[in-house]
């Protein structure tokens, strides 16, 4: 099969439809790219949509991780991605969609508000990718791609905060889809390699590793991907984060 992957380095979706190629032992050659530039770029190779993951597989161009996964089932339908029983399958496919449609863009607002105060660790990020220019280059150009980046994807104060109120209630959600086997399983699916690295991001923000790493979710994202590149010090607000203190008991 020719596979060429469309990524930004470090990009939670990207590292998903990763994920699934290699689940699927398809071999891909990768294309990594900067954020923002990524757009035109996408658009000048053929793609409709302006955002990463996109794959060329043997002709075909798929864009967004939800729709590689039901590509990648179709071209090579063993090992799947998605369970054969009808009722586990909605299941793991509601799993997949919050990923997604819910968890995905929180996670990535965090991420883009904390580099646009420090982007010192923006670097850490791109560890092992090949931009097609020096990193150190990549980094001091870097100030207006973090502005646009930042804006394009609402990562603003109050998007943020609302997004770190609401990420208890989203872990939950997850410790209870492993508790109940739609994931984590002897098998990983779709839904596991969707939710896995956006779980996996956020614990690169030392702010919100303590509150996740020892629970079912953060265990489920070391699992999945257990080398995640980048790291970013503390930097969030303190009284943002209070959602996430451990509930003294009694
Ligand atoms: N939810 C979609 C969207 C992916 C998405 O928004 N990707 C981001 C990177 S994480 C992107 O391409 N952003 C464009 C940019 O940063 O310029 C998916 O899972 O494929």
């Amino acid at each position: 099969m020719d596979a060429r992957l469309y990524v930004i380095p470090a990009s939670h979706p990207s590292i998903a439809a990763e994920l699934m190629l290699e689940h699927k032992g398809i071999a891909y050659a990768r294309t990594d790219l900067l954020p923002v530039i990524s757009k035109g770029v996408l658009r000048a190779v053929g793609f409709p949509g302006i955002t990463v993951p996109a794959l060329k597989i043997d002709g075909a161009k798929v864009q967004g991780s939800r729709q590689i996964a039901r590509e990648l089932d179709r071209l090579r339908p063993d090992p799947p991605l998605f369970p054969a029983d009808p009722e586990k399958r909605a299941a793991v496919e509601e799993a997949e969609r919050f990923g997604d449609e819910e968890l995905q863009a929180p996670v990535r607002q965090m991420l883009w508000w904390g580099i646009k105060r420090d982007k010192a660790p923006l670097r850490s990020y791109s560890e092992g990718a090949k931009l097609g220019l020096p990193i150190s280059v990549a980094m001091k150009t870097a100030a207006p791609i973090v502005a646009l980046s930042a804006r394009f994807n609402e990562a603003d104060d109050d998007h943020v905060r609302g997004g770190l109120a609401a990420l208890p209630a989203m872990l939950q959600k997850v410790d209870d889809w492993i508790a109940a086997g739609v994931l984590g399983g002897e098998r990983l699916n779709a839904a596991d390699f969707q939710i896995a690295p956006s779980i996996g991001l956020a614990m690169t923000l030392d702010d919100l590793r303590p509150a996740i790493e020892d629970r079912p979710a953060g265990q489920l994202a070391k699992r999945v991907v257990p080398n995640y590149p980048g790291r970013t010090p503390p930097i969030l607000p303190p009284a943002w984060l209070e959602p996430l203190q451990p509930v003294p008991a009694g």
